[in-house]
């Protein structure tokens, strides 16, 4: 049988009825193929990041493991965003639900449709404070620096 990996998936919502929209999500993530969830963060208010106005987000993350390849699991993801009613208008602009892959344990993925660990998760709290919930002994794969450390580094 193929090796599970360890995955941390960041939810997000800022349009609709977002506690709503990210239960049904991690119902949604818990019922994929060869996966289990293993554990969830709350949902947790965040002021909104980036150049777009918009309203504020709902933000967590789900700890998964799989057998599922990070290509299938990236397919998996965007087809529940689009289930859910994801209208994709605007880059980083407001969104019924956002499911990115944060991190996967020991593993490095550089392609063109997807990088992980997520770009922008060392700059993000409210990426990084759900994934530590989750997963708080969780490294960087490139470098084995404790998220713990980025976290806090952040807060000062
Ligand atoms: N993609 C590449 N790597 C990944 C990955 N690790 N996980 C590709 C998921 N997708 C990945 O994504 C576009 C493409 O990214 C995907 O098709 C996939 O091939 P998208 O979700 O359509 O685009 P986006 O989300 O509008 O842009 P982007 O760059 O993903 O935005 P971010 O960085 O996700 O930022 N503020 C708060 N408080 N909370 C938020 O959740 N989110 C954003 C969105 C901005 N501000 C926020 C929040
Ligand atoms: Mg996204």
């Amino acid at each position: 049988m193929a090796p599970f990996l360890d995955v941390v998936v960041g939810l997000g919502s800022n349009l609709g009825d977002r506690r709503r929209t990210l239960d049904v999500a991690l119902e949604h993530l818990g019922a994929l193929p060869e996966t289990r969830l293993v554990a969830a963060s709350g949902w947790g208010e965040t002021a909104p990041e980036g150049h777009v106005e918009q309203g504020p987000f709902l933000n967590g993350a789900a700890r998964l493991h799989t057998r599922l390849t990070p290509g299938a699991l990236l397919e998996a993801l965007l087809r529940i965003e689009a289930t859910m009613g994801r209208v994709r208008r605007e880059r980083w602009g407001p969104r019924t639900l956002d499911l990115d892959i944060l991190w996967i344990d020991g593993v490095v993925v550089a392609e063109h449709e997807l990088t992980v660990p997520h770009p922008r998760l060392r700059e993000r709290v409210f990426a990084l404070g759900p994934l530590l919930d989750v997963a708080p002994d969780a490294r960087d794969p490139r470098d084995g620096g404790r998220y713990a450390e980025v976290y806090a580094a952040l807060q000062r």
